[in-house]
């Protein structure tokens, strides 16, 4: 098996049928992907150990999926120097609410990009985890586009 570009982490496995929205991204796109259940409060030196070893291991960029008070795309932030893209889940009482402003409001100096709630940000994360890996690879370039091309290919121009 190819070694991942991206890694995929949630905080429970619960949150896998949200965050399977981008390891199929990736997948369409050809891109390596490794998911992984680490969580920020739950198996903290498990999740450490895990970023530790990540670049050395061809990781390039992490995705961080969680629920609730969502720590874990922040403390993934404040570990490793690669890019990390969080996706909000509504697995909570607050239907998300509550994960996306834990993941959006990162205090100045660690950042973490934040998408939407739920599948379309899990979706959305593979799709800029891609575009990120296109900057220095033609092929995911070349990928990219003709992925954008047969989404532009499938809206049709009426309703009916
Ligand atoms: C978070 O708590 C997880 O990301 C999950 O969305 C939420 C609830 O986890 P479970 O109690 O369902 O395992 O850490």
């Amino acid at each position: 098996m190819a070694k991942p570009r991206v890694v995929i982490l949630m905080g429970s496995k619960n949150d896998w049928e949200t965050m399977r929205g981008a390891q199929e991204v990736l997948e369409a796109l050809g891109i390596e992907s490794e998911a992984r259940v680490l969580s920020a409060h739950r198996t903290p030196d498990r999740l450490r150990a895990y970023l530790e070893g990540a670049p050395e291991r061809g990781v390039e960029v992490v995705i961080a999926g969680a629920g609730g008070a969502a720590h874990l795309a922040g403390v993934c932030a404040a570990q490793t120097l690669l890019p990390v893209l969080g996706v909000p889940i509504d697995s909570s009482p607050l239907q998300g609410l509550d994960a996306l402003l834990a993941t959006v409001q990162m205090p100045g100096g660690i950042p973490v990009a934040t998408f939407a709630i739920g599948k379309a940000g899990a979706e959305n994360a593979g799709l800029f985890a891609a575009a990120i890996l296109a900057g220095a690879d033609q092929g995911v370039r070349e990928r990219l586009a003709k992925w954008r091309e047969a989404q532009a290919a499938a809206i049709p121009d009426t309703p009916l």
